[in-house]
């Protein structure tokens, strides 16, 4: 029996020193301490030794138990520390490599100009209002007094969705839905897409951005018209910026202008820019017609109000000097990377 004990350990001593990595050293240990290891199956045998020897042996067997444990435990921990070590050496990060460079994104001139026409208008205490690009007839043209034959309203210029529903060609709708809900004050922009069934080319799109901007109160004339969009014009393209209204038409403003800027890069002396002119048209504008208020159910001999539209693409691509409107659209990286 102490032979065959002796046999056993060193077999197991034998084999836990040639393990080579942590699987082979468990099956060592399976081997000879598990529940069908040769250790074990000597534990086992216990009952066939004579009563008298079996102190002894047992004293043996676990000697031996405790000796292979040991070296299993040592022999564990050096395999493991060996593993470490490997694993870091391979895993060795040169910090003197060069870093890749991360391609940071860039704001859209459409959003650095709406960025910059909001923060104009919040700081004279207007309000951000967007509403739904799928319109009724009524709010996109009815609300507006654009009469049932107004040609804006041919299936040239408007995608219908059916008879009663279009793509809104304008941000007007917002302002004529905050006109029913609210009572004046009313200080609004309302910034959104719009849609005209327009070809592409340079100056047109189907689908662009307007931002109107709307002001019912009390006594409010077409002095605080031009004095607010002076003072718009004047934050959005410079102190010195002159403005010069001309007489127009449209049919939910009463009277309606255009207004021109004198040209931010001549000053107003004419130049390639302004084509000569010495001005630039920016937007159109008015006094809402009583009927547009009336509708809305606002009387206009209480309340008057002063409105405006105006072509978010056009003001970028006069303020960064883009001359074709479909690199707004694009997204090519190399364009926007510029802004
Ligand atoms: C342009 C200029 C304009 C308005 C938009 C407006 C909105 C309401 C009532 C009255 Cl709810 N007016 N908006 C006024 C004048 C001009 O846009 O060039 N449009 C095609």
């Amino acid at each position: 029996m102490k032979e065959r004990l002796q046999k056993i350990q060193e077999d197991a001593m034998r084999q836990i020193n040639e393990a080579v990595n942590l699987s082979v050293l468990n099956d060592v240990r399976v081997a000879f301490l598990g529940k069908k290891g040769e250790l074990t199956a000597v534990l086992k045998g216990m009952k066939d030794v004579a009563p008298e020897d079996r102190p002894k042996v047992g004293q043996f067997v676990n000697e031996a138990r405790k000796q292979i444990e040991e070296a299993l435990e040592s022999t564990k921990e050096k395999l493991e520390k060996a593993a470490l070590d490997k694993k870091l050496k391979e895993e060795v990060i040169d910090v003197t490599l060069p870093a890749k460079r991360n391609k940071i994104g860039h704001r859209h001139p459409n959003t650095l100009v709406l960025d910059e026409v909001e923060r104009i208008f919040t700081g004279m205490g207007y309000e951000v209002v967007e509403g739904p690009e799928l319109e009724y007839d009524y709010y996109n043209f009815e609300a507006l007094n654009i009469p049932a034959n107004h040609p804006a309203k041919d299936e040239q210029d408007t995608f219908y969705i059916d008879d009663k529903i279009l793509l809104r060609t304008q941000t007007s709708p917002v302002q004529v839905r905050v006109m029913e809900k609210q009572k004046p004050p009313i200080r609004m922009i309302a910034p959104g897409r719009v849609f005209r069934a327009d070809e592409v080319d340079a100056t047109h799109s189907p689908s662009f951005h307007q931002i109107e901007g709307m002001v019912i109160d009390k006594n409010v004339t077409f002095s605080d018209l031009k004095g607010t969009l002076t003072m718009f014009v004047q934050q959005m393209f410079g102190k010195d910026t002159k403005v010069k209204f001309r007489p127009h038409h449209f049919p939910f403003t009463e009277p309606s202008a255009e207004m021109d800027i004198s040209c931010f890069k001549c000053g107003g002396k004419g130049c390639r820019f302004c084509k000569g002119e010495g001005w630039i048209e920016i937007l159109g504008c008015g006094m809402v017609h009583p009927r547009v208020l009336r509708m809305s159910g606002i009387d206009p001999e209480e309340y008057q109000g002063f409105a405006f539209g105006v072509g978010l693409e056009r003001i970028s691509l006069l303020k960064y000097e883009i001359d074709d409107m479909r690199l707004l659209y694009e997204n090519d990286e190399r364009f926007l990377k510029q802004f």
